[in-house]
């Protein structure tokens, strides 16, 4: 049985569940350009924490106002006046929040528009797949404001678009956007119109997959990122064995054998 969430608890996440199973959360500081302050982030903790054991099929993230997020709080930053041992704690916050969001199994559709910087595309890397509308743009203006990444960019930037390009974003502030940012990988889909729409599309998509289908996928992959080559075959089969096997997926296996699920064609 899923427990209950209460979806009125946050002051910066606005939370909607739809009838699908599909729950979007919004970061909803648009004044401050949805800037992650340490609320916000523990927010986020207390959400992705919960989200997989609440009936969460698939998640929006989306943002309130014109930017998806500038990243740290710079202002909180700069009046906390913090030590290194204090920033190292707020750090460990984000990689709480941002790896229980990508280990937890639940799939997390980033809906991106204006700006994705600094910590804001530390978030977004962290979900599963990514939106760009073409409002959408990405950097690390890090290096500008005298400060490092700290919420995982080193290892989820650098492992979508490559360490040089990561290094050259932070020393140079270079801006991506447009076919420019896709073909990089900083997100899979560039729409036209509002990413919120397509984001949503997809996540519809997904909540229509069985739950520990979605949950291998968006956790075993990632767990098996970190392992040596033999240990993640290992591990693959081991997921396979109880994903391949569960009673739920007999249905579907069955409509492939009478031939009346969907074949998989072209697109047309
Ligand atoms: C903020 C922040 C913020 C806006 N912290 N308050 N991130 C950055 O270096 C990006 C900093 N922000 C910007 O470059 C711009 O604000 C934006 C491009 C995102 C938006 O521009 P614009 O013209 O729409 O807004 P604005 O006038 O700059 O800001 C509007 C308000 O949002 C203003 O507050 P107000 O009270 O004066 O109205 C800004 O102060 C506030 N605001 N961005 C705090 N980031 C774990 S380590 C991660 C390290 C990093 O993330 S470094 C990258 C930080």
């Amino acid at each position: 049985m899923p427990r209950e969430f209460d979806t009125d608890q946050f002051e910066n996440l606005l939370i909607e569940k739809k009838d699908s199973g599909v729950w979007v959360v919004m970061l909803n500081r648009a004044t401050k350009r949805n800037a992650l302050n340490a609320a916000t982030i523990e927010e986020l903790v207390t959400l992705f924490d919960a989200a997989p054991r609440s009936g969460a099929k698939s998640i929006v993230l989306t943002a309130a106002g014109d930017h998806f997020c500038a990243g740290l709080d710079l202002i909180e930053h700069h009046d906390a006046d913090r030590s290194p041992a204090d920033f190292m704690h707020v750090c460990l916050r984000w990689h709480e929040a941002f790896n229980k969001m990508e280990y937890g199994g639940v799939p997390v559709i980033a809906a991106l528009k204006g700006a994705v910087v600094g910590g804001g595309l530390e978030l977004a890397s962290a979900a599963h797949i990514r939106v760009a509308d073409e409002s959408t743009y990405f950097a690390l203006p890090e290096g500008q404001r005298g400060l490092f990444t700290g919420g995982g960019a080193t290892i989820r930037v650098a492992d979508l678009i490559g360490k040089a390009r990561m290094i050259d974003m932070m020393l140079t502030g270079r801006v991506y956007q447009g076919q420019e940012a896709i073909d990089l990988g900083l997100a899979q889909y560039r729409v036209a119109g509002d990413s919120f729409d397509k984001a949503l599309e997809l996540a519809e998509r997904a909540a229509a997959n069985l739950p520990l289908t979605n949950f291998a996928i968006c956790s075993a992959i990632s767990h098996m990122q970190n392992m040596s080559a033999l240990d993640a075959a290992y591990a693959e089969a081991v997921v396979a064995g109880v994903v391949n096997t569960q009673p739920d997926a007999r249905a579907r296996l069955a409509a492939f054998a009478d031939k009346s699920a969907a074949r998989i064609r072209p697109n047309s």
